[in-house]
């Protein structure tokens, strides 16, 4: 019995061994986490208004990365949509077209503009038409950061009294 005693203790003193690299690795993590959390910066956000249900809106904001390493929004998660897609536009034969990718790449030190004829959050299914003045939640997921969850207003894009139609 007391041998068997000895072989569970020393059991245990290897599995700590074993484990407490790990911990401390878990901890660095979390740490470099809320550090790629405070380095980010999301300003003016908004969401284009949408007449019908089930139909299709786009989303933009800036997003500054004040920090020293790169870091990329992958996904956005909401319930006003079924479905969410980060969107690009590209030239194709005179005609601006939109793309879809993978992520969209947030340069340390930069300012990265998402906004109407270029990148943006393309909300596909819509549960519900969006009205000016309307607000969402949205969650941001950022390959280093984690997830941002912030209420955005629904409103006309800044130059619709510019444009003819
Ligand atoms: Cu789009």
């Amino acid at each position: 019995m007391k041998k068997h005693g000895l072989t569970i203790i020393s059991t245990l003193g290897f599995l700590i061994l074993l484990t407490s690299p790990l911990f401390s690795g878990g901890r660095q993590n979390h740490d470099h986490r809320s550090h790629a959390l405070e380095n980010l910066r999301i300003e003016d956000p908004w969401i284009r208004p949408a007449p019908q249900a089930g139909g299709t809106s786009a989303g933009y904001a800036q997003i500054t990365n004040s920090g020293t390493s790169p870091d990329r929004l992958i996904h956005v998660h909401t319930t006003i949509s079924s479905m969410v897609e980060l969107h690009t536009h590209i030239m194709e034969g005179g005609l601006a077209r939109m793309r879809q990718v993978a992520g969209i790449d947030l340069a340390p030190g930069t300012t990265t503009e998402l906004k109407p004829g270029g990148l943006h959050i393309m909300f596909m299914g819509l549960s519900a038409p969006l009205s000016d003045g309307d607000e969402v939640e949205l969650t941001l997921v950022f390959e280093q950061a984690g997830e941002i969850t912030m209420t955005v207003p629904v409103r006309n894009p800044p130059d619709r009294q510019g444009h003819h139609h």
